[in-house]
Formats: structure tokens, sequence, C-alpha cells
């Protein structure tokens, strides 16, 4: 059995990238796994409408009956944040999803793959993966795929349910460009403060594109993170959110959650707990994420110089 291969495209991403316009490629795991439906559909179709209010072309990835997609129509998004079969795909994962006709949300990793095989060079997400807390060696694939990969990605940081200083370390090991967006700190997802002074500091969107040509023009080969914190009208109190992801991960160790699993669980939990206040922020944030992403978008498609 041969699989389909290459990205299948709507119309809209199709024409904006044969004609060299701003494309902002967007997960789906955050659809099917990060937050409860129907929240999920409704906030995937605003994430889209934020790139299209800053005059680019949303591009949600995701694998639907074994077909990689870049660019979903609404019954497809609905599916995603609907139906209780749909996976979770990481970069190592599409091949068997293709082959065996699987629907799936993709992780960071599998949407980078994926934009990069269509053709997309800016993707904005919530929050990636990174080094879990812990001894257990969890370490998402979104890092090891940044290192390998020339997208660039813009997130709200890392969420404390990670390890947010080795995950800096290893995006160093990785020499993954880390570029933080008006501000001189790494941020922490649910707030701007993780007390972690990482990452070069850009107040520009087209300077960020820029440093990402220049990079290409070192011959760098890698994605590129940019970080960008939540909005301070939307930022949750550090101290409470980070006593809840403290019982979410003893939760997760009592229950004996592992591998794809701990993520998705963590992240449940947290929405849970709060009532909705976690998963406010992060609707909030993720607007923010892909209105930023637009900007670079459009910079990076009107570009004329490096320096
Ligand atoms: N972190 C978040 N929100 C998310 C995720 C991570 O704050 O939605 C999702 C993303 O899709 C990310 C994936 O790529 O979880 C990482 O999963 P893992 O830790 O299993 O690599
Ligand atoms: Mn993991």
């Amino acid at each position: 059995m041969t699989a389909r291969i290459e990205p299948q495209m709507t119309d809209e991403v199709a024409v904006a990238l044969a004609q060299g316009r701003p494309v902002v490629a967007l997960e789906s795991t955050i659809i099917s796994h990060g937050m409860p439906w129907p929240r999920n559909a409704e906030v995937a179709l605003a994430v889209e409408q934020a790139v299209r209010d800053e005059g680019a072309v949303p591009a949600t990835i995701a694998v639907i009956d074994g077909i990689c997609c870049a660019g979903l129509s609404g019954p497809q998004v609905e599916r995603l944040g609907r139906d209780t079969g749909v996976v979770k795909a990481a970069s190592r994962d599409l091949g068997a999803c293709l082959v065996k006709g699987r629907t799936a949300g993709t992780t960071v990793s599998a949407t980078m793959r994926i934009a990069a095989l269509a053709g997309i060079g800016v993707f904005a997400t919530g929050g990636i993966g990174g080094v879990h807390r812990g001894g257990d060696m969890d370490v998402s694939a979104d890092l090891t795929e940044l290192s390998l990969t020339d997208v660039l990605v813009v997130c709200a940081g890392v969420k404390s349910i990670l390890d947010i200083p080795r995950t800096i370390e290893l995006l160093e090991t990785l020499r993954v460009p880390v570029a933080v967006f008006g501000t001189d700190e790494f941020p922490a997802f649910y707030t701007p403060h993780s007390g972690v002074l990482a990452g070069e500091r850009f107040d520009d969107p087209a300077q960020i594109a820029a440093a990402r040509r220049a990079n290409r023009a070192v011959g760098l080969g890698t994605g590129m993170l940019v970080a960008n914190p939540i909005p301070v009208a939307h930022a949750l109190d550090a101290a409470e959110i980070g006593a809840t992801i403290d019982a979410a991960l003893a939760a997760a160790e009592a229950q004996g959650v592992r591998g794809k699993d701990v993520t998705p669980f963590l992240l449940g939990r947290l929405n849970e707990v709060t009532e909705g206040q976690a998963l406010g922020a992060n609707i909030e944030l993720v607007l923010n994420n892909a209105r930023l992403a637009a900007r670079i978008a459009v910079a990076e498609a009107g570009a004329g110089t490096w320096v």
C-alpha cells in the first residue's frame, strides 16, 4: 500500500503560496488534545480569523483519514474537536497515520514537518513541548524537530509543567535560535515571567523575519523559536497556577500516566481544576501568537533585504 505524501491544501492556501502571499500554519493537537469541545473548535476558527485580520492566510494542519492537510474545512475542524477517535501525532507517527488512514491532531513537531512539505515557513501555536520535570527523560520531539526543520514557531514560551531551564539549555545544544518578543525574559505560558533570562530580544516582527533570513544565509538549517509573552491583562497569577501545576504533576505520577498521554493529561487537569481560567488564558495567548506569526509572515513576504 502506498500512502499519499504531499499535503492536500485548501484553494485559499494553495493560491496564497503560489502567489508568494503570507501563510501561517496552525497546529491541531491543541484542538484534539489540548482544549475541551466545543471551545476547541470555536478557538480554532477564531485563531484562523486572527491570522486573516493581520493580512495572512491561515493553514490549520492535521491528518484527515490518512492525508496530510494544510488548511481545513469547518466540518474537518469540528471533527478534530469532537471525535474521540482522533489520535495525537508527532512527526515520527506520520508514516503510520498515513498508511493506516488515521485522523490525527498534529503536535508541533508533526505540524512543522507538514508545513515544511507544503512550503509554509511560519507557524503559530500555544506552547511547545520540551523537557519534562523529573528524571525520567521525557523530552518532547518538538525540540528535535526544531533542530532539523526550517520552520519558525511562535509560542508563548514553555509552561511550567516542563523544566523551563533545561528546555532552554537543550534548545541551545540543538543550536535552535530563540527570540523573545518585547521582553528580556523567556515567558512561561500563563505568565510572562519564568525568571529565566534567555533568548534574543526583538521588538519588531520585521527584524525577526530579517534574523531568520540571516540564519538561513549562514546555513543554520534549523527552525527558529519565537517566544511571545501572554499579554499582562490575561496573565494568570504565577504562584496560583504554579501550585495547580504541581498538583497536576503529582496526579499524573500517582495515576502512572506515561508517554504521549502526559501532556494532554496535564493540560486537561489544569483546565478542569482552574474551572476555565487556564483555558481562557490559553485562548488569549494563542490568539496573540497567531497575530505575531502573521505579522512575521507578512514581513517575510514583503522582504527586500535582511540587513
Ligand atoms: N504544551 C502546551 N500546550 C499544548 C502542547 C504542549 O502548553 O497544546 C501540545 C502541542 O501540540 C505540543 C505537544 O507539540 O503538546 C507536545 O506533546 P509531547 O509533550 O508529548 O511531546
Ligand atoms: Mn513525551
